[in-house]
């Protein structure tokens, strides 16, 4: 018998997850959900580095978990629980802090640009991506699925681990992040110089499609999507098409249509069907998952009965990893 790679991926319930979720991770975390020994993580350690709302926060964690489930996550295929259930991630991350420089941190891109816009910032936005290599390293993972902007974060997991392996003895295994072909950073509809984000979707209107959005809320979206002055519809690099690019993107990522079938497909047509077309594709895709997500969510205590077996299975998955960086480092266990 040959042992499947384990992959382990997260993602923090600071909001309402959206389309670009959705291609970038959640996709895929499903599709290849067969190939794979799978642990998914719902962040709320990574939430709370930003102020959360503790009552939305504690109904965000819930709802979160139920479209993961929604989108097909399947219990007896792949570990869902909740981060903070699992008390081996802050340990970790502790011990981590402790083979990490501050330079590394404060190098990381989402950390400068977050702080950039607070008055004051917390220890743990600094300190964000040690939990998340803390995450990573304790189930031994070989595969981190994410979108480009955790790119950077992974690379730094994979500093720390080979920094602590260097200082201490090999103990964590080394992950490889894995980024989607198609779809890797989805834009802003509003704005296609910016990444769809949770957090930017709660402050605008027409940023983002969420998942469990009405078809009417879809197409409100949709129809204002910020497109160019021109009328071709291609998957031009020019900046200044970068709209229409975005809205081909989401089309192609899902469709799984070629670029060329694609750009056949919109020729001749208007930006008006361009929209209208895509808004269709993405209610179509919708569909199925905010059935099952409202079914699911009829009586919570289900969901609470998964995410605590999960828990309990991955807190027995990371006990050894846990305890194997416990003695490295000289502790009595
Ligand atoms: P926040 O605004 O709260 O930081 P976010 O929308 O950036 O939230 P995360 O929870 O940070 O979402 O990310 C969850 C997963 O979705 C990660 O794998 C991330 O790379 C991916 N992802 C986030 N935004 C996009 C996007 N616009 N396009 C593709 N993938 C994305
Ligand atoms: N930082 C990630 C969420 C995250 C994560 C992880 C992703 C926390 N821990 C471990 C992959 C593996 C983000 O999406 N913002």
């Amino acid at each position: 018998m040959t042992t499947k790679k384990i992959v382990f991926s997260g993602i923090q319930p600071t909001g309402d997850f959206h389309i670009g979720n959705y291609i970038g991770a959640i996709k895929r975390w499903v599709a290849e959900q067969d190939l794979y020994d799978n642990i998914f993580c719902v962040v709320d350690l990574h939430a709370i580095t930003l102020y959360q709302d503790p009552k939305i926060l504690r109904a965000k964690i819930r709802q979160a978990a139920g479209v993961l489930l929604a989108c097909g996550i399947d219990p007896q295929k792949s570990l869902l629980f909740v981060q903070s259930h699992v008390p081996a991630h802050a340990e970790l991350a502790w011990i981590l802090n402790c083979v990490t420089p501050v330079g590394w941190l404060e190098r990381m891109t989402q950390y400068k640009d977050k702080s950039a816009k607070l008055e004051s910032v917390s220890t743990g936005l600094l300190d964000y991506p040690v939990l998340m290599a803390s995450d990573i390293l304790l189930y031994q993972t070989d595969y981190v699925p994410v979108g480009e902007d955790q790119k950077q974060h992974i690379e730094l997991t994979r500093d720390v681990a080979q920094r602590f392996n260097a200082l201490y003895g090999e103990t964590f295994a080394i992950p490889e992040g894995t980024i989607p072909k198609i779809g890797a950073r989805i834009m802003g509809f509003d704005d296609p110089t910016v990444k769809m984000s949770k957090s930017l979707a709660a402050e605008q209107k027409h940023h983002a499609v969420g998942l469990l959005d009405s078809p009417d809320q879809v197409w409100a979206v949709l129809k204002r999507a910020t497109t160019d002055s021109g009328k071709e519809i291609t998957f031009s690099e020019d900046s200044k098409k970068a709209g229409v690019k975005n809205l081909l993107t989401v089309y192609q990522a899902l469709t799984g249509q070629t670029q060329a079938e694609i750009e056949n497909h919109f020729e001749g047509k208007l930006y008006g069907a361009l929209k209208r077309e895509v808004a269709d594709v993405i209610i179509e895709a919708l569909k199925p998952l905010q059935a099952r997500y409202n079914e699911l969510m009829q009586d919570t205590s289900a969901l609470d009965a998964i995410l605590q077996r999960a828990a309990e299975q991955a807190a027995a998955r990371a006990a050894p990893t846990l305890r194997k960086a416990k003695e490295k480092v000289g502790f009595v266990v």
